[in-house]
C-alpha cells in the first residue's frame, strides 16, 4: 500500500499539475539565481574549454563528472521535490549530459513520444497521481528568448494516440507548424517534460550561446542509459545522491526523499 503514497505536501502548484498534464512540460522559475549560472557556465568552461575545431554544437554526456558542483544539480533541493512528484520518490539518476549552442548551431529531429519500442517514454495520470517514465530537467543558464531556437516541443503530444501520423516534413523541421512550440525560459529556469513528449531541438538563432544541463530521471525499475552510475566514480557524493544513484530494481530500491 505504502508504494501508492506519494507527496501529500505538493512541489507543484495547482496549475503546474494542470499544466504538465495538459502539455507534458512545466517550467520551474528562478531555481538559480544568474549568478550561479554564470558560475556554472565558467566552470563547466574550465573543464571543457571550447577548442578552435569545435562547430556551433557542442555535446558533452556526462557532465555529472566534472566535479561535485554538477553532482549537486542531481538532487537540488528547489527541484528535487518536483522530481519526486513526477517520477516517485524512489525515482534514479539515469543519465546527464550538456548542450552548448552557438549562432547557427543546426537542429535535432523531433522525436521522444510514447512509443511502444521506447519502453520508457510514458505517461498516465490514475490514483490522483502522474505517473511517468524517463524524465528531464533542463536547466537553462543563460536566456531563451522567442524565436531563439533550442527545445522546441508538441505540447500534448505525450497522450497522442496518432505518433505515427505525425508529418515527418515537420519532424524534421522542412516545415514549420505552430503546434511546435518552443518555450521562452530566462537564466537559472529550469523545464521538467517527460520524454513520452514529443520533442526535439530547432537551430539556434540568438547572438549569445545556449548553454544547457540536462539530468534525466527514470522510475525505480527502468533505465535507458545502458550502464547505472557507479557511486565510486563519485567520492563527494552525499548520501541522497547516492539513493539516487542506485541501479535499476524494483526490489528494495532505495527513497530518495520522503514523501
Ligand atoms: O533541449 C534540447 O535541445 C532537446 C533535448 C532532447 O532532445 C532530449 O532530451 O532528448
Amino acid at each position: 500500500m505504502e508504494d501508492t503514497i506519494e507527496p501529500t505536501d505538493s512541489a507543484l502548484t495547482d496549475e503546474d499539475k494542470f499544466l504538465f498534464d495538459l502539455r507534458g512540460f512545466i517550467i520551474v522559475r528562478d531555481v538559480l539565481s544568474v549568478a550561479e549560472c554564470d558560475d556554472l557556465v565558467r566552470l563547466a568552461d574550465d573543464v571543457w574549454p571550447r577548442q578552435p575545431e569545435d562547430g556551433p554544437y557542442r555535446r558533452f554526456n556526462g557532465i555529472s563528472s566534472w566535479g561535485q558542483r554538477f553532482v549537486d544539480l542531481m538532487d537540488h533541493d528547489k527541484l528535487l521535490p518536483y522530481l519526486v512528484e513526477l517520477v516517485g520518490s524512489r525515482l534514479r539518476i539515469d543519465h546527464d549530459y550538456c548542450i552548448f549552442m552557438r549562432k547557427g548551431a543546426g537542429s535535432h529531429t523531433l522525436h521522444g513520444g510514447p512509443w511502444r519500442y521506447e519502453s520508457d517514454h510514458w505517461y498516465r495520470y490514475h490514483d490522483g497521481v502522474m505517473r511517468n517514465g524517463l524524465t528531464v530537467a533542463t536547466w537553462n543558464l543563460t536566456d531563451v528568448g522567442p524565436g531563439d531556437g533550442g527545445f522546441v516541443c508538441v505540447p500534448g503530444s505525450h497522450k497522442s494516440n496518432f505518433l505515427q501520423h505525425m508529418p515527418r516534413d515537420v519532424a524534421r523541421f522542412e516545415r514549420r507548424e505552430d503546434w511546435v512550440v518552443q518555450p521562452a525560459m530566462a537564466a537559472g529556469d529550469v523545464l521538467i517534460f517527460t520524454e513520452a513528449l514529443i520533442h526535439g531541438t530547432a537551430v539556434w538563432d540568438a547572438d549569445h550561446e545556449r548553454r544547457t544541463f540536462l539530468y534525466k530521471y527514470s522510475p525505480p525499475h527502468s533505465t535507458w542509459a545502458r550502464r547505472p552510475y557507479d557511486p565510486a566514480d563519485f567520492p563527494e557524493a552525499t548520501d541522497r545522491q547516492r539513493r539516487l544513484m542506485a541501479p535499476p530494481s524494483v526490489e528494495a530500491h532505495p527513497r530518495v526523499m520522503d514523501a
